[in-house]
Formats: C-alpha cells, sequence, structure tokens
C-alpha cells in the first residue's frame, strides 16, 4: 500500500528537529516517507516528485524547513493534496522568519502552517487528514486523543465556525461551491458535536484579535482538521500568530486569507472526491492563465503604458 504521508525537509539538519512527527507517526500507524528535497538547493528534484504526490495516494505533505522557508509555499504550488509547513525554529529571529515565510502565502496557493517547531501538532493534523478516509486510523487518533468513539464517517461538507466573520464566510462559502464541495454551513464555534454529527471534513475557524485561542479550542474537542484563518483590520502586534499557534493541533494560512482557508479545505475534501479535485485543478490553472496574461500584456505594452492603465 502507498504512504499516505510524505514528509520533507529542506536540509538533513532539519530531521533531528521533527523527530516528534516519526514518533507520532509510528504510535499512530500512518504510514509515511521521508524525503530531503530543497526548495532552492534542488528545485528540479522537488518538483517533479511533488508532481507525483497525488498519483501516489499520498494525502497529505508535510515540508519543514527554516529561515527562507519556501519549501511548503513551493510543493504547495506543484500539487492539490493539502501541503502542512513545519517552520523550523531559527537562532537569530526565534523561527519567526521561518513562520512568516511558510504562512503568508498569495491567495491561491495555500499551505497550512503550524507553530514554530511543532513537528508533534503536524504530524496529528496530517493523520487527521489521512484518517477522514481511514476508520481504524481515525478511530486510534479519536482514542489518542480521548474523543469519543463512536463519530458519523466525514463526507463532502465543511463547517464554518462564525458567527462574526460575515464577509469571510461569504467569500469562503462563494469559493466552496464554485469548487464543488456539495455542503458548507456557518455554526457557532462551541458547536463541535453538531459539526462531528454534520459530518464535517474540515473546520474553517475565524479568529481575531480578541477571539486567537478559538480555532486550537475547537480544535481540542475534535478530530475534524481544524484550519485558523485569522482576520485583522490592520496593522497586527508581533506575537498575534504565535498565540494564534500556540496550541493543537491546527494550521493556519495567514492572516486575512479566507480563499485559501475555503481552498485548503477543499484540497482535504479532494483526497475522497474526484469531483472537487477536478474543480481545483481548474481553478489553480485559471489563476496561472491570469497572470501569464497580466506578464504578456506586459512585455507587449512596456512598464509606462501598464502602470498608466493600473492607475486609471
Ligand atoms: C533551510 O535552511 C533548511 O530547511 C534548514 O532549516 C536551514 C539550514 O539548512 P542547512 O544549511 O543546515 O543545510 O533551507
Amino acid at each position: 500500500m502507498s504512504n499516505v504521508v510524505e514528509i520533507r525537509v529542506g536540509s538533513d539538519s532539519d530531521l533531528p528537529r521533527i523527530e516528534r512527527a516519526f514518533a507520532a507517526f509510528e504510535a499512530l500507524q500512518v504510514s509515511f516517507e521521508a524525503r530531503v528535497l530543497s526548495a532552492h538547493r534542488t528545485p528540479a528534484r522537488t518538483a517533479a516528485r511533488t508532481r507525483e504526490l497525488e498519483g501516489a495516494g499520498v494525502k497529505v505533505c508535510i515540508a519543514v524547513a527554516g529561515g527562507a522557508a519556501h519549501l511548503a509555499g513551493v510543493t504547495s504550488s506543484e500539487t492539490l493534496i493539502p501541503v502542512i509547513g513545519i517552520p523550523v525554529d531559527t537562532t537569530q529571529f526565534k523561527g519567526m522568519d521561518s513562520l512568516l515565510s511558510v504562512i503568508q502565502m498569495p491567495e491561491g496557493i495555500p499551505v497550512g502552517s503550524v507553530g514554530i517547531a511543532q513537528a508533534e501538532n503536524a504530524a496529528l493534523l496530517a493523520a487527521q487528514i489521512a484518517g477522514l478516509d481511514d476508520v481504524a486510523l481515525r478511530g486510534r487518533i479519536r482514542s489518542r486523543r480521548g474523543l469519543d468513539a463512536a463519530v458519523p464517517a466525514a463526507r463532502d461538507f465543511v463547517a464554518l465556525a462564525g458567527p462574526k466573520a460575515e464577509k469571510a464566510c461569504r467569500e469562503a462559502m462563494d469559493l466552496l461551491t464554485e469548487l464543488g464541495v456539495k455542503d458548507a454551513a456557518v455554526f457557532e464555534p462551541g458547536a463541535v458535536a453538531e459539526m462531528e454529527k454534520a459530518g464535517a471534513r474540515a473546520i474553517i475557524a475565524w479568529a481575531e484579535a480578541d477571539t486567537l485561542s478559538r480555532p486550537a479550542e475547537i480544535a481540542a474537542r475534535t478530530d475534524i482538521p481544524v484550519i485558523a484563518a485569522p482576520l485583522a483590520p490592520g496593522p497586527v502586534p508581533s506575537d498575534f500568530l504565535l498565540r494564534l499557534l500556540e496550541k493543537g493541533p491546527i494550521a493556519s494560512v495567514g492572516i486575512n486569507r479566507p480563499k485559501n482557508a475555503a481552498l485548503w479545505a477543499a484540497m482535504i475534501v479532494g483526497n475522497g472526491s474526484p469531483g472537487v479535485r477536478e474543480h481545483l485543478r481548474a481553478h489553480r490553472e485559471r489563476l496561472s492563465e491570469e497572470v501569464e496574461k497580466k506578464d504578456t500584456r506586459l512585455l507587449a505594452q512596456g512598464i509606462r503604458r501598464y502602470l498608466d492603465e493600473m492607475k486609471k
């Protein structure tokens, strides 16, 4: 049988830092393969292997890197399976450089980042994603986490834990519909049992400056993968993301990225739904065509005219 998780590091110097992830996979009997693939030193090999992941039956890829930590983002740009980033701790910036490099992805290419050096949380979250299609694994995870054994099977459904974030909910819902996710609904943040009863495959949990612990509180009560989707109207304090990601297992798609939250949720749904995966593929192609058109126009018009038109 194929491995359900690939865990890749930018350098073998990262391996000892994520030993807890390997231990968690072994304890939960999650099949995984570890690779050394660098975004910068082996770009062609990394891209080639990433394009094989879907066909190889891998359900989730964990990418580990530090500093200018581009491995998770580069991985996500070449696959439609969900990518979890582990930002490695660094001496000079205490891992903040890694975290910001992993988490603040552009719209369209999401990465779910765990907190700095949180290897065990990343492994648990990856196991939870794989467990959505494996009843026995799901049982082992729920038992390890002290959750009730009986839970309805996950279906093609995404829960949004609102209710304050109306605009973000709307944007995420619209995109989920476009991506062929049959069902999505907004729940009160405390209604975790209802989200489980509804068979959610992913929970998008909004968080604002005064509710940063909310996604982790939801995650503490369920094995459904929780995507922390922070919202902020302006500049945030330097510990904003650290507080958001203090506890897990959760991953965040960065600040003010409701569409990336929806995309990451759809990627999780796509693991069990070829239809959703096809919609994701089409969405990715449209995105890249839009950028290509801009480049072609810039080449044709030259910088002055292009800028003039942008300012109109
Ligand atoms: C990153 O640079 C790696 O993922 C690692 O965290 C860091 C240092 O790499 P080495 O210089 O030890 O190879 O790309």
